[in-house]
């Protein structure tokens, strides 16, 4: 007969095997790469970009030699036949993902690290909320598909009424993958809050404006992101081709859909604009949100490769207000490189990232003509990690975009009587003049242009 301590021990044995098997299952199970699809590795020479228009690819990784690109499974033997050279890398993908989402991020924060999951976010949203109520309100703006809430934290000095102030709305996360984007605007927020008594900068800008904070466009996608694929980037709708996701920065009504160059029709790409503008109740939640009240500047926070992008996207021309527009973000890259001496490359987003439609910032400026811009937060590519942030560097992020934020805000508030832009032509010019920063020259040396 067995003892009742040998059954405890066995029991327990039983138990630690079991946690050994499923962890590193689970692990992998987090993030490994979707059935569908595998990892293509192509040297660097090989001319990427052709394929690029050729083909849905979704680059992850650049290891210096080769680009790894993200492909469904039913285009391999087209490739193939096509006489293309590359490697098939999924098998040690799976591995290298698990390495790199775990480097850097520690344990107690769970699956994300010191990064925010959509609970996480909602708790500290909640808790900055609850803890300045004469200076926030905290809005659940519209439900996601998968009917989790979208946030707006309101941060102004009368955030119960609706003032005559000029608006400043800064977003973060239309894109699942870019983890980095939901702490910026999130930090902003508390730092605001949190600096109100002490700051005068800060109190004279809470006093005068009427800040939005919306940190997460998209929650399903990030959970997604978090809990099964790293690098997922869509959100989470069922396309009737059994694909999932809408590429909710092409969903916007403004040129959607204008031509195929960086938006797709096709349900299983990674830039796929959606059956029709706004289909997707995350983007309706931002449009109804800016549509019932008045905005002056809007700010949307991506990753990667510090830059920031104004309209417009969709075509190579110039937008009417371009000089202003520029001014403005030349002006704020000089703010972000006063910091760390991190250089952002600023220009219109079709000529220095790429051509697409159906994005934030050219319907905001488009339908509303307020100034609005893409911020891509670093790395400055994928050779420096891409997507993958570690969360030591949240911090440093976050304060070398404080000024740039707070400069533009400061913007709003000194032109709120000239809410359309176009109207601006003296401020345009003083503006130009101002633009003598240091980015700029340094900047000509770094060729535009990568791929989503
Ligand atoms: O492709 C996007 O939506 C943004 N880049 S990201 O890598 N974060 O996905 C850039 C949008 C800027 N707009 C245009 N380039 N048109
Ligand atoms: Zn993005």
């Amino acid at each position: 007969m067995v003892s009742r301590k040998e059954t405890g021990r066995i029991l327990k044995f039983i138990i630690v095997l079991s946690i050994f098997f499923w962890l590193p299952g689970m692990l992998f199970y987090a993030a490994a790469v979707p059935e569908d699809f595998e990892v293509i590795g192509l040297e660097n020479r090989e001319n990427q970009k052709i394929l690029l228009q050729l083909y849905p690819l979704d680059p992850i990784l650049n290891d210096g030699q080769k680009t790894y690109f993200l492909i469904e499974k039913k285009y391999i033997n087209e490739l193939r036949d096509s006489g293309l050279n590359f490697t098939v890398e999924t098998a040690r993908f799976a591995p290298f993902l698990i390495r790199q989402t775990l480097s850097g991020l520690k344990t107690q924060g769970g699956l994300n690290g010191a990064y925010h999951s959509y609970q996480e976010t909602a708790q500290e949203l909640k808790k900055l909320a609850s803890t300045y109520p004469s200076l926030s309100r905290l809005l659940i703006i519209g439900k996601s598909l998968e009917q989790r809430n979208i946030y707006a934290l309101k941060i102004s000095r009368n955030p119960g009424s609706d003032e005559e102030k000029p608006g400043v709305v800064f977003l973060g996360c239309h894109h699942a993958r870019e983890w980095i984007s939901v702490e910026v605007p999130l930090l902003l927020g508390k730092y605001l809050l949190e600096n109100y008594s002490s700051d005068s900068r800060v109190k004279s800008l809470v006093d005068s404006a009427m800040i939005w904070i919306i940190p997460l466009v998209n929650p399903d996608g990030l959970e997604y992101s978090i809990l099964n694929y790293r690098l997922w980037r869509k959100n989470r709708r069922y396309n009737p081709d059994g694909s999932y996701g809408v590429d909710l920065n092409r969903n916007y009504s403004y040129a959607w859909g204008y031509d195929d160059y960086g938006s797709s029709p096709t349900p299983s790409s990674a830039v796929f604009r959606g059956a029709a503008p706004f289909s997707e109740p995350e983007t309706e939640a931002i449009r109804n949100f800016f549509s019932s009240r008045r905005l002056s500047a809007a700010l949307s926070y991506h990753s990667y490769s510090q830059m920031i992008l104004y309209p417009w996207g969709y075509t190579d021309q110039p937008a009417e207000d371009e000089p202003l527009l520029a001014a403005l973000a030349s002006e704020m890259a000089g703010l972000i490189y006063q910091v760390n001496g991190r250089l952002y490359q600023t220009g219109r987003a079709s000529s220095l990232l790429y051509v697409t439609n159906g994005d934030f910032t050219d319907w905001a400026y488009g339908t509303f003509r307020i100034p609005a811009f893409t911020v891509e937060l670093p790395p400055v590519d994928l050779l420096e990690g891409g997507f993958l942030n570690s969360e030591d560097d949240i911090n440093s992020i976050f304060l070398e975009n404080l000024p740039a934020a707070l400069y533009l805000i400061e913007w709003a508030i000194n032109n709120h009587q000239n809410s359309s832009i176009s109207k601006e032509g003296k401020e345009k010019i003083r503006l130009e003049k101002k633009i003598k920063n240091v980015v700029k020259d340094k900047m000509g040396a770094i060729p535009p242009g990568r791929e989503f």
